[in-house]
């Protein structure tokens, strides 16, 4: 999955497409590049970032979704709202990704159940402007996979096929950067594959790696230097089953995807595995 982000100040690639024209250009290149869908988003979610309105979304969102989708590609709407999901797919997108899981939007469940499209159902606490402070795990891991099950519950309830469901960890959404918060979630990915559900993982460019690779003097390591270690969760995530990495530079992660594809299949057709003869 690779990222659109058309808004003026998300903290990763910093209003790069905020034109509407760059933004759908940029689709193209993802899709070029190897992208499986485009994730286009309004709505910057960064730590602090303050809403935009429902207005504002739909005007930066719904033209992209269109003119990507008329032109074949699949289109996800990153979105907390359900009036821009319901939007996003009439003008074509075929995935709803939001990042407060139907929190943030009592109508969303009935949106997606209604659409019938696949909907990523991410780990969230909390709007950014104060979602560090929400931080707070006896065990992250558990904590997260409890908090998103009784999501998948209450979407259930409302009419959610669970064959649609996608559960994200919420890398760096009321995760405490300078914790192991994020990479125990990375560490046991086993906790959300073991539901059943498909598993996507959002780790690139997030603060939580420039800490990891800051310099000497402890200065993080800045947005787009991370690019090759998201390449490492990637490879990490997939291997681990990961069904979609969203990423902002494609092609060495489609790379990586495939390199962990390869190695699963070998792990499979290896000796002792249920998948093949054993060797030797
Ligand atoms: N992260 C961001 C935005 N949308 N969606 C999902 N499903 N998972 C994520 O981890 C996620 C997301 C924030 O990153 P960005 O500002 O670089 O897009």
């Amino acid at each position: 999955m690779g990222v659109v982000n058309v808004t003026p100040d998300s903290f990763s690639d910093g209003g790069s497409w905020f034109d509407r024209d760059k933004a759908i250009g940029h689709g193209l290149d993802l899709v070029a590049a190897g992208a499986d869908v485009v994730d286009v988003g309004g709505e910057s979610t960064r730590p602090g970032a303050q809403r935009v309105t429902l207005e504002e979304e739909l005007r930066r969102v719904v033209p992209v979704v269109s003119a990507l989708a008329a032109d074949g590609v699949p289109v996800s709407v990153d979105t907390m709202r359900a009036e821009v999901a319901e939007a996003a797919v009439g003008a074509g997108a075929r995935l709803v990704n939001d990042v407060s899981g139907g929190l943030a939007d009592p109508a969303m469940a009935r949106v997606v159940a209604a659409a019938r499209v696949p909907y990523v159902v991410m780990h969230w606490r909390g709007h950014s402007h104060d979602m560090y402070s929400r931080a707070v795990y006896a065990d992250v891991v558990r904590e997260v996979r409890d908090e998103l099950l009784r999501r998948v519950d209450a979407l259930l309830g409302e009419g959610v096929d669970p064959s649609m469901i996608v559960l994200d960890p919420g890398l760096g959404f009321a995760k405490n950067p300078a914790s192991l918060d994020n990479w125990a979630l990375i560490a046991h990915l086993e906790a959300l594959t073991g539901t059943g559900h498909p598993v996507l993982v959002g780790a690139s460019r997030k603060r939580f790696l420039g800490k990891l690779l800051a310099g000497s003097d402890g200065t993080p390591r800045p947005f787009a230097g991370s690019d090759d270690a998201t390449v490492a969760v990637t490879a990490l995530a997939a291997a681990a089953g990961a069904w979609c990495v969203r990423v902002h530079r494609v092609a060495p992660n489609a790379d990586a995807v495939r390199i962990a594809a390869a190695v699963r299949a070998a792990r499979g057709a290896g000796p002792g595995s249920d998948g093949g003869e054993p060797r030797g």
